[in-house]
């Protein structure tokens, strides 16, 4: 049954974590300020008015507001400790996560966290009935949260729902693992539009509303110029297509160019020794990520010669990430055990082959190294789409600079002119490594020019605006 309007909030984004940590202040005063992340990276944009729901990293006071303007305060919704662990670190992390990104470590299923996840999506739907608006339009985010779309119809038929998948919907094959596999296609369809980075994303999508839940859905493939999918539920048509995210390019590029910054990068390249050329690696520390990978591949290249650690040098920073689930501390290990040994055998005192962080880095900081790399290495085993290699290009206001990219990244559909290469091919990895580090200048450019121009061009705003259109339904065509 519908629940009784009582929100005034036209527009919602609700997504697992807000972005944003409650930080207390000495004198006792809350203020709001923003966590990293990618989907946080992409839902910064102040041209969106927004309300946003979603579960903090840290809670206010009782009786304490943190203040962030009118109408645009977050909305937390509290979890337990318990809930935390079994929606957010078990079922998310632990099965839904994995089994999206091509089961490269495998996921567990376990009927406790299946539960739990059940009863936080409907404490999300429910909190978000609460606050929004007669017709109000209502923006879920993210495969934590893909039951909310339908808990949501239920309880409020008026709004209008979006909802976007930042990571890859598996192919059927895999997918068919999941034994709560109908409710979640269920889950998801209760939205009026449903949006991934790719076409491939939606087509698997779509396969499995008709053959696992029996939907009728329209023919014809989703491509760059083509039409939306449709699956008809009941009476109602939800439309699915490929929305590619991006990032605020413009914002980076200027910050790129700031003199502090510019200043920030030359001393950065003085502290690691003036080496000829900067390889950087930044990511989340996520076995997906693949940064087991490039360092496989750079020991390789030292040990055959073809890179000098003494010129040419790497550094990772590695943002800490879900550090209670068992296989990420299990890839941590393994992580630093390959750097210590790449050091051992390469690097002299004083002066490592390998430079490795595993600590969030300051914003500025990172675009100074951003603007100091001279290859940047993204390689990741499966990738939803990947913000690191668009803000590289975005920060290279110069076209220098090499971009190395996994083909299983989101980002390698837009991005042709990277050095390409299979994660899973050592070979292949090490090769376009090697080309990267030793490009011609004016090759360098060209390829530089083409994907600065593409990333330029369709930025995070362009993202948001073409989805949210859509959902309004004042354009037809998925994005160009
Ligand atoms: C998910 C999908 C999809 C990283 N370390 C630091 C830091 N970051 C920032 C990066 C970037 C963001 O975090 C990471 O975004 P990615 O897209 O690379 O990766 P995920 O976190 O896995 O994001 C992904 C994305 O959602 C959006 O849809 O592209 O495929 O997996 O913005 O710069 N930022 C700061 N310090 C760090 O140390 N300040």
């Amino acid at each position: 049954m519908a629940a009784a309007v009582q929100g005034s909030s036209d527009f919602i984004v609700v997504a697992n974590r807000l972005p944003v940590d409650v930080v207390k202040a000495p004198d006792g005063t809350l203020t709001w300020k923003e966590s990293p992340g990618g989907l946080v990276t992409a839902l910064a944009d102040p041209q969106l008015p927004q309300r946003r729901l979603g579960r903090l990293a840290r809670r206010p006071r009782r009786g304490r507001r943190a203040d962030r303007g009118p109408g645009h305060a977050p909305v937390p919704v509290k979890l337990s400790a318990q809930e935390v662990e079994e929606h957010y670190e078990g079922f998310s992390n632990g099965s839904l996560w994995p089994l999206y990104h091509d089961v490269i470590v495998k996921p567990e299923y376990h009927r406790e966290w299946w539960n739990t996840y059940v009863e936080v999506n409907r404490r999300f739907a429910e909190e978000t009935a609460k606050v929004a608006a007669q017709g109000a339009t209502v923006w879920v985010q993210d495969y934590q949260l893909q039951l909310v779309p339908k808990m949501l119809r239920m309880l409020r038929p008026d709004v209008k729902i979006g909802f976007f998948l930042h990571i890859p919907f598996p192919p059927v094959e895999l997918f068919m693992q999941m034994p709560w596999r109908r409710e979640i296609i269920e889950g998801i369809l209760g939205a009026d539009l449903v949006g991934f980075h790719l076409p491939g994303g939606a087509q698997n999508f779509l396969y499995l509303a008709s053959k696992l839940a029996g939907y009728s859905t329209s023919k014809g493939s989703i491509g760059v110029r083509s039409k939306f999918g449709v699956v008809t539920v009941g009476f109602r048509s939800v439309r699915v297509g490929a929305f590619p995210i991006s990032i605020d390019s413009a914002d980076l590029a200027a910050t790129a160019k700031l003199p502090e910054t510019r200043k920030r990068a030359r001393a950065l390249r003085k502290e690691l020794g003036d080496p000829d050329k900067i390889m950087l690696g930044v990511d989340r520390l996520d076995y997906t990520k693949g940064i087991d990978v490039r360092l496989r591949a750079i020991g390789e290249l030292y040990q055959e010669g073809r890179l000098d650690p003494a010129r040419h040098i790497f550094v990772q920073l590695a943002t800490p990430s879900r550090e209670r689930v068992e296989s990420y501390k299990s890839m941590r290990n393994d992580i630093e055990l390959q750097v210590g040994r790449i050091n051992g055998n390469f690097g002299q005192i004083g002066h490592p082959a390998i430079h490795y962080i595993h600590r969030p880095v300051p914003r500025r900081e990172l675009l100074s190294f951003f603007a100091a790399a001279d290859v940047m290495l993204v390689t990741p085993l499966r990738d939803g789409m990947n913000l690191v290699a668009k803000e590289y290009l975005a920060c290279r206001t110069d076209s220098s600079g090499a971009l190395v990219l996994s083909e299983f990244t989101g980002a390698a559909a837009e991005l042709r002119q990277a050095y390409q290469c299979n994660p899973h091919d050592l070979e292949g990895v090490k090769n376009a490594i090697d080309e990267a580090v030793h490009q011609e200048p004016e090759e360098g450019k060209r390829r530089m020019r083409a994907m600065r121009r593409q990333v330029m061009q369709y930025d995070v705003d362009r993202w948001a605006r073409s989805f949210l259109q859509t959902l309004a339904g004042t354009v037809d065509e998925a994005p160009a």
